[in-house]
């Protein structure tokens, strides 16, 4: 019998137990374990542990409440969700995804490579750092574990057993809410509208009917096309970075679902740091960003095609101008998510901190209004941006409307 045999919620010095017991191969020296809670994202906590030997473990564990809300509930079963597909990524990317040591379905955490010789990208970003490898080693890793997820390539039995597994209703329940339906009407009143940019908002997102209607269409999408494993909230926070290596974290929001969903967060997320980097005058630091964001989206569509030739087991998917339609859809769905997240950061209840750390009110309310607008051309055209070019166009011309 052990304490870790029923459910609660850890502290530091339970973490430390909890790592002692779980986590026994580190040969743990007693006398000088630490442990610090790190966690700063919207939902879970995580504990670094450490000893003075140099050993040291990440636990995570899932409360049954968001951290962001008490009033939202939640299932700790993602924490079973987050490690069973992390070790799934591993195989598909190896080397992309931290390495997990254990999980434990009773306390709902697990227990992974500490990657402390990396950093979260945002906060990376917010000091304007530079990372060349970065697009390279994203579209790899979208490429492999997204395309490799998919009936293109897979057995169809597998995938089934695989889509059964990750089904993750609440995690989806969250984003059906948070990114395609609340940004646009505030029905549950807990959007966080930045003040001088309220009538912009009305104007744009709340009172336009044919916005609604595309995004009601890209909701039901998200909904009911089990397309591939998709990581589902692959923003910039969700990722730790170094100049040699980039790893992919955090994927409990993960389920069978339309794969330009992944790719359109990336790229959002790299428009909030080129706001973030525009506002502070960081020329170099935007020319990198705008390079990412053309590069993700030409090098992922690339990698993409590639491996589909490659690996392609369905029949009818060997079809020629099938795989040109199906590489379109990718394209035009990453396009509409770009759109989205970009939205739904700003005028939502879950924000970024690119653009809330901005003090000027006016360059932020510049900045917030150059993603608004950027963001429903990425929804409403969709199906015009067919290259990277194209994506980073759209910034351009928000920007050039916006200033005009
Ligand atoms: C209640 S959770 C809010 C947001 O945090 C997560 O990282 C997801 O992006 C979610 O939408
Ligand atoms: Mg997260």
């Amino acid at each position: 019998m052990s304490k870790f045999d029923t459910y609660f919620l850890m502290t530091t010095e339970d973490a430390i137990e909890y790592a002692k017991l779980k986590v026994p191969q580190m040969e743990w020296d007693a006398e000088s374990m630490e442990c610090k809670e790190i966690g700063d994202g919207n939902l879970n906590y995580v504990f670094k542990v450490t000893d003075g030997r140099g050993h040291s473990v990440i636990i995570k564990q899932a409360g049954g409440v968001a951290r962001i809300s008490e009033d939202m509930k939640l299932d700790t079963d993602r924490n079973r969700i987050e490690s069973e597909i992390l070790v799934l990524q591993g195989k598909l990317a190896p080397g992309y995804v931290p390495e997990i040591y254990f999980y434990d379905t009773v306390m709902s955490a697990c227990g992974m490579q500490d990657l402390s010789d990396h950093e979260i990208m945002r906060t990376a970003m917010l000091e304007h750092k530079i990372f060349p490898k970065f697009a390279d080693q994203i579209s790899t890793f979208m490429a492999q574990v997204l395309m490799g997820t998919t009936d293109v390539v897979m057995d169809h039995q597998e995938k089934k057993d695989l889509q059964r597994k990750f089904i993750n209703p609440e995690l989806c329940d969250i984003s059906e809410a948070l990114v395609y339906t609340e940004p646009y009407n505030d029905e549950m009143h807990r959007n966080n509208v930045f003040a001088p940019i309220a009538d912009f908002v009305k104007e744009k997102l709340y009172n336009d009917e044919e916005l609604h209607c595309e995004v009601a269409k890209l909701k039901m999408d998200f909904m009911t096309r089990a397309q591939s494993l998709i990581h589902g909230d692959l923003h910039t926070g969700s990722i730790f970075i170094n100049e040699d290596s980039t790893m992919v974290f955090d994927p409990e929001f993960c389920f069978y679902g339309p794969m330009g969903y992944d790719i359109g967060n990336v790229i959002a997320n790299m428009i909030f740091a080129w706001a973030n980097g525009d506002v502070y005058g960081k020329t170099e630091f935007c020319t990198w960003v705008e390079e990412v964001i053309t590069d993700v989206v030409n090098l992922t569509m690339e990698k993409m095609r590639a491996y589909y030739e490659e690996h392609v087991t369905d029949t009818m998917c060997k079809n020629e101008a099938y795989k040109n339609y199906y590489m379109d859809t990718i394209l035009s769905d990453t396009s509409a998510v770009t759109g989205l997240e970009l939205i739904r950061r700003i005028v939502g209840m879950a924000n970024v901190k690119d653009i809330t750390s901005i003090e000027d009110k006016e360059k932020r309310a510049r900045a917030e209004k150059i993603c608004i607008t950027a963001a429903i051309d990425f929804i409403k055209n969709r199906d015009t941006k067919k290259c990277g070019r194209c994506f980073l166009n759209t910034l351009k011309d928000a920007i050039a409307a916006i200033d005009a």
